[in-house]
């Protein structure tokens, strides 16, 4: 699909997610210093950016109250194509409250938060009335910015009432929005007290995507039972107007890791860490600090193992990465805390002076160690609880041409359905399991290893976060309702 118009101009295209692609730091009175920020939506969107005139429209990442600060800061996010959406006065009741302590668990399966005290049910609407704040603060900006024809591609849950808004204000304005995190059963969602109002307002998009057809037809499912509206695979109709539902699954940019691991400067890592680490196995974990992730799950697994396998236990290791995140959301300071308790119970128990199972870091990584990292690992353990895709499988296959290792991957992450052919798959839950696939893993013969990476690669690098993002955008831009009505649905 080619989004030139008649007058020679590309297709302008408003990304709208809660966090800009960049972060902000001051640096002197009105001055700031601006960076890419890490995180999979960054990622997945690094290589569709070039084939639009991108605009960003998102929260920079720092409070800002003065308004000459705002002023300036604007100014120097301009460059970067960036809008900011300033949300100081709403935040964190909006980010840390609504976002990461309701949606995010009820999105995971894990249930509305259980206070003990009587008013959670006030805090709760509180952080709703914020939620609903947040979404109308971006709603004020996009309209500033809006120019007739524009396509305007909403992410994530923190936006569930942005669709509603902007077609209330202008019925006109193609809108499409897709979710990054998986989306539950009905059974779940149904807990939520505002589960109408959010699904209604979705709903008033023109395109929904998702990263499964299990996703999909959750999604589908939670409409038909609680809205009563008609669902097929096609999308859904709510008093006669049709919204498409669809699934792209994400992916990520291939060759900026296939590149990074020809460097010198990453060669020369990975020497340094083949060293460090000589006569082991590696196996690796990279993950944000979040529940979702399994992190002790993994550590529960690896410590069975040891415990079963005496003739491993000096022989491998297991490197954890894991970058702390939402560390106001009191569920994130405890998983750290449980976290930190099992590293330290598992090197006492298998631990020695010299050398010690677990190297675990709270800290995010630069670009070229981490492809340094995946690039020597010989197994990578991913088992997440829930995950919608997980696009750290996706980067280990990447790095691992020369190596060909092993990913154990969760069934519970969306990229179980897409590279569970070469992975071993695992329920995370299960510690035997998770386990004996860590010994699979580490004594597959090199045939087998090369069998496997290669229908990964093959898949990593033909569904690329480019062609993702081309995807949503042509069915976006294509999309008619009209059809959709006239099949009938
Ligand atoms: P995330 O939950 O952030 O994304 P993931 O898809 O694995 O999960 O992406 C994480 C990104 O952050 C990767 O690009 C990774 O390299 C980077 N990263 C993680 N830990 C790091 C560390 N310690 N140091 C440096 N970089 C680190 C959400 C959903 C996912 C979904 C993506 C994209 O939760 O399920 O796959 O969005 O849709």
């Amino acid at each position: 699909v080619s989004y030139d118009g008649s007058c020679g101009k590309r297709q302008r295209l408003l990304v709208v997610a809660n966090r800009l692609p960049v972060s902000a730091k001051r640096t002197g009175e009105n001055t700031w210093s601006l960076e890419m920020s890490p995180g999979g939506l960054v990622s997945g969107l690094l290589g569709v950016a070039d084939e639009f005139e991108t605009k960003w429209v998102g929260w920079p990442g720092v409070d800002v109250y003065d308004a000459a600060e705002k002023n300036a800061l604007s100014k120097s996010l301009a460059e970067m194509k960036c809008i900011p959406v300033f949300l100081e006065e709403v935040f964190d009741q909006y980010y840390n409250g609504y976002c990461n302590g309701v949606l995010w668990p009820i999105l995971h399966h894990m249930g509305l938060p259980q206070e003990d005290h009587n008013d959670t049910n006030k805090t709760l609407q509180t952080q709703y009335d914020a939620y609903k704040k947040a979404n109308r603060m971006f709603l004020d900006v996009i309209i500033e910015n809006y120019e007739e024809g524009d396509l305007v591609w909403i992410h994530d849950y923190h936006l569930m009432f942005l669709p509603q808004y902007l077609k209330e204000h202008n019925n006109k304005i193609k809108i499409g929005w897709f979710l990054h995190s998986p989306f539950p059963s009905s059974e779940v969602f149904k807990t939520l007290p505002s589960r109408s109002e959010l699904l209604r307002s979705v709903l008033a998009a023109d395109l929904l995507g998702f990263h499964t057809y299990d996703f999909a037809s959750h999604f589908e499912r939670t409409c038909t039972r609680i809205l009563g509206v008609e669902g097929t695979h096609e999308g859904i109709v709510d008093h006669g107007k049709a919204t498409r539902v669809a699934v792209f699954p994400i992916g990520i940019d291939p060759n900026r890791f296939i590149k990074a691991c020809a460097l010198p400067e990453v060669r020369q890592q990975m020497t340094e860490l083949k060293e460090r680490f000589a006569g082991k196995k590696v196996i690796l974990g990279v993950d944000r600090l979040d529940m979702i992730k399994g992190i002790p799950q993994k550590f529960l697994g690896f410590e069975k193992f040891l415990e079963e396998n005496m003739d491993w236990r000096d022989k491998v290791v297991l490197v954890q990465i894991a970058v702390p995140t939402r560390n106001n959301v009191p569920e994130y300071r405890k998983v750290k805390t449980q976290v930190h308790g099992l590293v330290g119970r598992i090197n006492g128990r298998f631990g020695s002076v010299s050398s010690l199972p677990i190297h675990h870091l709270d800290c995010s990584v630069d670009f070229n160690f981490l492809c340094a990292l995946y690039a020597i690992a010989d197994v990578m353990l991913v088992t997440s609880l829930r995950d919608g895709m997980n696009l750290v499988s996706y980067e280990f296959i990447a790095c691992q041409e020369a190596k060909k290792g092993v990913l154990v991957l969760s069934e519970f992450a969306g990229a179980a359905q897409s590279l569970g052919a070469g992975a071993i798959l695992v329920n995370p839950w299960d510690v035997t399991e998770v386990s004996s696939a860590i010994k699979e893993a580490l004594n597959m013969p090199l045939e087998e290893r090369e069998k496997r990476h290669r229908v990964n690669f093959q898949y990593v690098k033909t569904h690329s976060a480019k062609k993702w993002g081309n995807d949503f955008i042509s069915e976006l831009h294509t999309f008619s309702e009209s059809e959709m009505k006239s099949k009938k649905i």
